[in-house]
Parts: structure tokens; sequence; C-alpha cells
């Protein structure tokens, strides 16, 4: 694959669920060597070092877990992320899910400005489609594909400048769908592969399709990677747990399947909690998926009989 110039952007986001430890996620990244597995197949490799949010004059809501700050990293990511997308790929450590409502809105007004639709595809147990009306816990971090796709309500948030058609939105790896989610979701035209849907048909299916739209549309492609995608098993460093998800090859091979595609123009790593981890593992698996992504291979292909 080709040399790329990616850009390391810490998000110590914390602010979009109660249980804190997110915001450990950025230097649990650098501790377990991401940068230099990148640099180590030829990418050329820099680290911005950790941002902070904005102040943000969003007034609190006994509803919402948060808002203030969680305003104040939106505004914050989506400067940088359109600063970052414009010089090379930008790869987001996070912090929690809530810092995507940032990170992608500032790489589509980079893709506004280059005149390319920008496709987002969503790793994750949760569908993260809650409005600020229908969220149940008031965590943030479960609505930002809401924001994105510029389902109505979000009015203390920066207006969403580009909001992201469904039709360029897939979700893979869904086994945790609130009621009103589910409902929201069923007016869209967003791509939806749940784990049975894995089950009976491989995490391939569903992302060469995708891929093949974002390709036919010359379009730029967004991967936003929450831990909890992962089994627990294999991932434990998550807050919110959901038995049942992708295997170890099935994410590797999405990785490997994103790379072969030539399309990923930015990546954010979210929701790990290095606090829950148990001696760096999922930090480890995270790394080693993003190696994947960016070019680590076991054999170049064809793989030939060594028999
Ligand atoms: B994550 C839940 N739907 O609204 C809610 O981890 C979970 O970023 C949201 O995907 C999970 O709180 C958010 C129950
Ligand atoms: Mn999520
Ligand atoms: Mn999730
Ligand atoms: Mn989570």
């Amino acid at each position: 694959m080709d040399t790329r110039d990616i850009i390391l952007i810490g998000a110590p986001v914390d602010s979009g669920k109660r249980r804190r430890g997110c915001l450990m996620g950025p230097d649990a990244y650098r501790v377990a060597g991401l940068a230099e597995a990148l640099s180590g197949l030829g990418h050329r490799v820099s680290d911005l070092g950790n941002i902070a949010p904005d102040l943000s004059d969003a007034p609190s809501d006994p509803k919402l877990w948060a808002l203030g700050e969680t305003v104040g990293w939106t505004t914050a990511l989506a400067r940088v992320a359109e600063d970052a997308a414009g010089r090379g790929m930008p790869i987001f450590m996070g912090g929690d899910h809530a810092l995507s409502m940032g990170s992608v809105a500032g790489v589509a007004v980079h893709a506004q400005r280059c005149g390319k639709p920008l496709f987002l595809l969503w790793l994750d147990a949760h569908s993260d489609f809650h409005s600020l009306e229908s969220t149940e816990t008031g965590n943030l971090h479960g609505v930002s594909v809401a924001y994105l796709a510029g389902r109505a309500g979000f009015t203390m948030f920066p207006p969403m400048t580009a909001p992201i058609p469904g039709q360029n939105i897939c979700m893979i790896g869904l086994r945790s769908v609130d009621p009103a989610e589910r409902a929201a979701l069923r007016e869209t035209e967003i791509h939806l592969a749940d784990m049975r849907h894995i089950d009976e048909y491989g995490i391939r299916t569903p992302l060469a399709d995708f891929l093949a739209r974002v390709e036919a549309a010359n379009g730029l492609l967004h991967v936003s990677l929450d831990v909890d995608f992962l089994d627990p098993d294999i991932a434990p460093a998550v807050g919110t747990t959901s038995p049942g998800g992708a295997t170890l090859r099935e994410a590797h091979l999405a990785m490997e399947i994103l790379c072969d595609s030539g399309l990923v123009s930015s990546l954010d790593l979210v929701e790990l909690n290095p606090f829950l981890d148990e001696r760096g593992r999922t930090a480890g698996v995270m790394v080693d998926l993003t190696a994947s992504l960016l070019g680590r291979r076991i054999f170049d292909r064809p793989t030939r009989s060594l028999a």
C-alpha cells in the first residue's frame, strides 16, 4: 500500500457517559506503540498530542450528562479534524464515542470543500442513534450518529453543515439497539448489518457492498471503530460490554478489506477505557487492528502453498 501521512490526534473525551476512564485512552495507545507500529509499516506518522475542549456556553440540562463539555469537544475537534484531513489521514485516539460528533463533522466539512461525498462506517455493538429527546441514559456517546446524520433537535450543538445522508452510512456489528433507535433507524436508508447478518453472510459481504458504493461515488470514507464492536472476551476494556461481538479474525478481515480498498481517509478509535483493561490487552488489539487497516499482512497476497 502507499505511504501515508498519518496524523495522530489525542482526544481524551470522557464526557459522553458517566463511567470515567476513556480520558486515558490516547496515552494507552501511545504506550501500546501505535505510532511505532504505523511508522514500521513505512508511513510518515506525527502525533499532535492531546487536544482540549473549547469552553462552551451551552446551558446544562438535567437530562443530558455533561452537555456543555461535550459541545466544547465537538467544536474543538471539528476544527482540528477539518485541518488535519487536508494534510493527511487523521486518526483520533479516543476518548469515548461522543468524540465522533466533532471528528466526523470536521471531516465532513473537508469533504464538502473537496467536492466529494463523505461515507461513514460505524463499527459498533450499538447504533448510537438516539436523539436528545429519546436518550434514556442521557449519555451523549449514544447520540453521535443521529447528530452526524442531521437528526433534528441538536440545537445547542454547532449546526451540522454537511449532514451525512443515510445511504452513505453503514453500521456493522449491531447487537444492542434501543427501541427508540430502532424506530428512528427504520425511517432512514442507513445500511445495517447486525451480528446475525455477520453470522449468516460473514463480515466481507456487507462491507464489500458498502465499499463498492463508496468507490462508485468517488467518496471519502471515515471509519469509526468502537471497542465494543469486538467481543468482550478479546477486548474487555469497555464500559458498555455486550457479548456476542466480532471475533479477532472477523475484525482483522474487516481491516484488511478496508486496507485493500484504499478508500479510508480518516479513523476514530473510541471507547477504550484503560482502567478496565487487562495488562494492556485491549489497547494492543486496537493497535494491531489499526496496523492491519494500514497494511500489516501475514503474507502478501496471493499466499502460495508452503507445502
Ligand atoms: B457507545 C445506550 N443505547 O443510549 C445509551 O458505546 C448505549 O458509544 C449507548 O456505542 C452506547 O446509553 C454508546 C444504552
Ligand atoms: Mn459507539
Ligand atoms: Mn458501542
Ligand atoms: Mn461503549
